[in-house]
């Protein structure tokens, strides 16, 4: 090594050693002067050069690092103009007809046709049989039968007692239904057919066009069965508030229950056609504080088969179940 205390000296490739202070700040220094030396020329240092930088020009550089980690994906692209619409495909090979299917097709049909045909032609319990049930029970079942004026509706038909044939218009069996409703609600109906129901005033005046006998089935809440029946049952329309027109009773009741309300208005809560003061179907002092429900009310009633559950009586007891129910006669 050797050590040139000279600041701007450069060692010429020679041997020769030249005062490198005039090319101070010339750009030009390396070109001229320091590629024809074999030392390093530090330009602003006076001090000492060191051999060792004779080969560790701080200009040159060191090999490349390596390549730096992937960056971050870019935000997708703006969506490009929509396509033009291609052409026309070729036409397809042709259908094979499948007749099987058109078929089961027309069959569903024609029975669908047939059934609501049948259906339209059962006009009353009368016109039925086990086969055409909707459900069953011991006792009877739900049908599907055509009322005149108001349409193909269900109903319960009592299939069992006194030769059946019954339609049931009203049943009281739990207190699952309340029967404190309004005119309306009288008039439609309301509750299901196979539990605690009230089939309507319309249809009741609809069915009774014809001659009709009607029968009440009762359970006492002491167990005893009882039953009223009455040859002769129809309900006017509602012009005439679906007056009541009852007569020939017969039972096992100790008294007729239903005589006094014959020719009476039926009367609602909302709809006072009784001859009392009061209101029968909606007055607190009726029943004992129980609302008393739609009824054909005279001056109120012998019998509340509309009341609250636990309210329901029939002149002579109080009852646990009842249903009331029409036949045609002939
Ligand atoms: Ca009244």
């Amino acid at each position: 090594m050797a050590l040139l205390g000279v600041g701007l000296l450069c060692l010429v490739t020679t041997g020769y050693i030249i005062d490198a202070s005039p090319y101070l700040g010339n750009s030009s220094f390396k070109s001229n002067v320091c590629q024809q030396c074999d030392l390093w020329c530090d330009g602003t240092d006076t001090g000492t050069v060191d051999d060792s930088q004779e080969v560790e020009n701080t200009e040159s550089r060191g090999s490349p690092g390596p390549p730096g980690p992937v960056g971050p994906i870019g935000r997708p692209g703006d969506h490009g103009p929509q396509g033009l619409v291609g052409p026309v495909g070729p036409p397809g090979p042709q259908g094979v007809i499948n007749l099987t299917a058109i078929e089961e097709s027309i069959d569903r049909k024609i029975e669908r046709a047939l059934n609501e045909f049948a259906v339209s032609i059962r006009y009353s319990c009368s016109d039925v049989n086990d086969s055409m049930a909707i459900s069953r029970n011991l006792t009877g079942g739900v049908f599907q039968i055509n009322i005149p004026s108001v349409g193909i509706r269900d109903v319960y038909c009592d299939m069992q007692t006194d030769g059946g044939k019954w339609i049931v218009f009203q049943r009281r069996m739990d207190g699952s239904t309340d029967f404190d409703r309004v005119w309306n609600e009288y008039k439609n109906g309301f509750g299901k057919v196979d539990r605690e129901f009230w089939l309507g005033l319309d249809k009741l005046h609809q069915l009774t066009k014809s001659p009709h006998e009607m029968r009440v089935d009762m359970i006492t809440m002491d167990g005893i069965y009882y039953t009223a029946q009455y040859s002769s049952f129809r309900i006017a329309s509602s012009s005439d508030n679906y007056r009541l027109h009852v007569n020939g009773y017969s039972g096992n009741t100790t008294s007729d229950g239903l005589s006094y309300n014959n020719g009476q208005p039926f009367s609602t809560r909302d709809a006072d056609h009784d001859l009392r003061s009061i209101n029968c179907a909606n007055d607190p002092a009726i029943q004992a504080g129980a609302m008393a429900g739609g009824w054909w009310y005279n001056s109120c009633s012998y019998s509340y088969p509309n009341a609250l559950f636990n309210k329901i009586t029939w002149k002579v007891a109080r009852m646990r179940f009842i249903e009331m129910k029409i036949r045609e006669t002939v």
